[in-house]
């Protein structure tokens, strides 16, 4: 397998975390969003979505889009699995991930901060403050979630880790990035520190990445 990565990328942070949960290691594509690379004829003819991560199967397959990539790596590498058994916990985990994924994440990704600026002429001050605002709302929620039900445990659901965590994670620190103060979200933190202490989830820190800069 290959994976297009790059090391400050949140959505390809929850597809390193998933492989190293499943103790796979493929090769690996470092695609620089700074410089572009995403939007290059060769990565587009790859993925004409212009993004990361992408996943190029054992049998060539392109994958795209990190819940579904994760998807396939839960499917393929049962082991550990990463969402509970129960229908209904499915349902809880898969909405925390989505709540994250669907409804955070994208608000804030490069090509939106950049049509704002560049083409809406929004001023620096301006794009700041409409990335905190979706991070902070969206983090409340979560805080609010996860602090009053009682199937939070250890981690987003239980004591073993699942998608939900593998989407916290990222997203907690593409905040900090952001200078955002997270500590109104002691659940969520508690939660990033009990992820951070597996190797897992630290060996998948944009810091430890080989294209960290
Ligand atoms: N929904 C996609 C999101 C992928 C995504 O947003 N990738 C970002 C990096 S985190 C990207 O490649 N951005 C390039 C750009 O905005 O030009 C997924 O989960 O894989």
């Amino acid at each position: 397998m290959k994976l297009y990565d790059y090391f400050r990328s949140s959505a390809a942070y929850r597809v390193r975390i998933a492989l190293n949960l499943k103790g796979l290691k493929p090769s690996r594509e470092s695609v620089h969003l700074r410089n572009n690379v995403q939007r290059s004829d060769d990565y587009l003819a790859l993925n004409p979505q212009g993004m990361v991560p992408a996943l190029v199967t054992d049998a060539g397959e392109v994958l795209t889009q990190s819940l579904a990539i994760i998807g396939y790596l839960d499917e393929t590498h049962p082991a550990p699995p990463l969402l509970p058994i129960a229908s209904v916990e499915r349902a809880r985990v898969r909405g925390i991930a989505l709540e994250i994924a669907c409804d955070i994440h994208p608000l804030n990704n490069l090509r939106v901060l950049q049509y704002l600026k560049n083409t809406l002429g929004v001023s620096d001050a301006q794009k700041d403050a409409w990335y905190k605002y979706w991070i902070d709302i969206g983090l409340e929620a979560l805080e609010i979630r996860l602090a009053r039900d009682p199937a939070t445990g250890r981690f987003c659901h239980g004591d073993t880790p699942t998608l939900a965590d593998i989407c916290l994670v990222p997203q907690l620190a593409n905040a900090r990035r952001m200078n955002i103060d997270v500590t109104p979200f002691p659940t969520l933190i508690r939660i990033e520190a009990a992820c951070n202490a597996l190797p897992a989830f630290a060996d998948a820190a944009p810091a430890r990445q080989p294209d960290a800069e």
